[in-house]
């Protein structure tokens, strides 16, 4: 295993919300991942525009508001920035050049909402979470999934923007599916929050791996392998190669070891490690898992190098390097 050291963002531009103070940090330091309780509320999310998200987040819950409200508001930055090549728009497209989306929502009572291969809708956390409370079903896909979101007064968007246009066409010339671990799947968001009264919520978008062939799903919207919630011992959700996350069924499997006693870093770790097992050489594989517990600890650990989390609570925010298996 290896230790990483913590990275901390500048406090600046994020809104009264600073970093974790230093003797914190400084009494803190057996690992980048150690899983101290922070009191609730609390948010937890993949790559560093989880800063942002949390931001959000955080809000919502210290106005009152559920984990599922913080969860969603949260999920919708990155899914509207278009900076994010990985998330809503401004996504990678496709091999044949459309941006499909995938998310799911959960909450810690087993409510929850998903779609899939999901077009022209800039918020499919919103669209999921519309599929859990309005619908019978649990996972709406495709043009059924479309129609239902314009049924229920989302706006059809063009999300495949010049710039990834122009990248995509670029790609285009060699057309070869060989993923760049951090770079082409890179800024998957999965957001887990526990809110005033203890409960837990998660939520999870993506616009998946880029240049994929067309109709392929990956893991976001999988509730048990991207993202899995349970009140009484805590919630996980994934990032990285979904194929990957898919086989060893990844969240739920962190917060069943987290129910047998694992703490949230222990749980990841052993999820990464049934990953890493499975190949020779590992190391063009990325896939990372972070996890909160119903005490308020959190954790990750990933495949490799390069995969990072933010922690927000009411006294500050932390951006960790994610420890690593190889
Ligand atoms: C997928 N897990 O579609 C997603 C991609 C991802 O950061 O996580 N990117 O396989």
């Amino acid at each position: 295993m290896k230790f990483s050291r913590k990275k901390f963002l500048k406090t600046a531009a994020l809104g009264g919300l600073v970093p974790f103070s230093s003797t914190k940090l400084f009494a803190r330091q057996r690992s980048a991942n150690s899983d101290r309780s922070r009191k609730a509320p609390l948010v937890i999310s993949t790559w560093n525009f989880g800063v942002e998200a949390n931001r959000a987040a955080l809000e919502e819950l210290q106005n009152g508001r559920s984990s599922m409200d913080a969860v969603e508001s949260g999920v919708r930055i990155p899914e509207a920035d278009p900076s994010n090549r990985t998330v809503g728009y401004g996504g990678r497209p496709d091999r044949d050049g459309h941006v499909t989306l995938d998310a799911c929502v959960m909450d810690g009572d087993g409510k929850c909402g998903s779609v899939a291969f999901l077009q022209h809708i800039k918020h499919p956390v919103s669209v999921a979470r519309k599929v859990m409370e309005e619908t019978p079903h649990v996972m709406l896909v495709g043009r059924g999934a479309l129609q239902f979101a314009l049924e229920q007064g989302f706006k059809k968007e063009e999300l495949l923007i010049d710039e990834v246009r122009k990248e995509w066409e670029e790609w285009k010339k060699d057309a070869e599916y060989r993923p760049i671990p951090n770079i082409e799947m890179h800024d998957t968001i999965g957001m887990l929050a526990i809110d005033h009264s203890g409960n837990l919520s998660g939520g999870c978008s993506t616009s998946g791996m880029a240049w994929k062939m067309h109709g392929r799903v990956g893991d976001s919207p999988l509730i048990g392998s991207a993202l899995f919630v349970d009140n009484e011992v805590g919630a996980a959700t994934a990032t990285g190669h979904g194929e990957e996350i898919i086989r060893i069924a990844g969240s739920h499997l962190v917060v069943e070891r987290m129910r047998q006693g694992d703490s949230p870093v222990e749980a990841c770790r052993e999820a990464v490690r049934r990953i890493v097992r499975r190949h020779d050489d590992p190391s063009e594989i990325q896939a990372g898992f972070i996890a909160l517990n119903k005490h308020g600890e959190a954790g990750g650990y990933a495949v490799r190098d390069g995969f990072s989390y933010a922690v927000t609570g009411s006294d500050g925010y932390e951006l960790i390097d994610s420890d690593h298996e190889i």
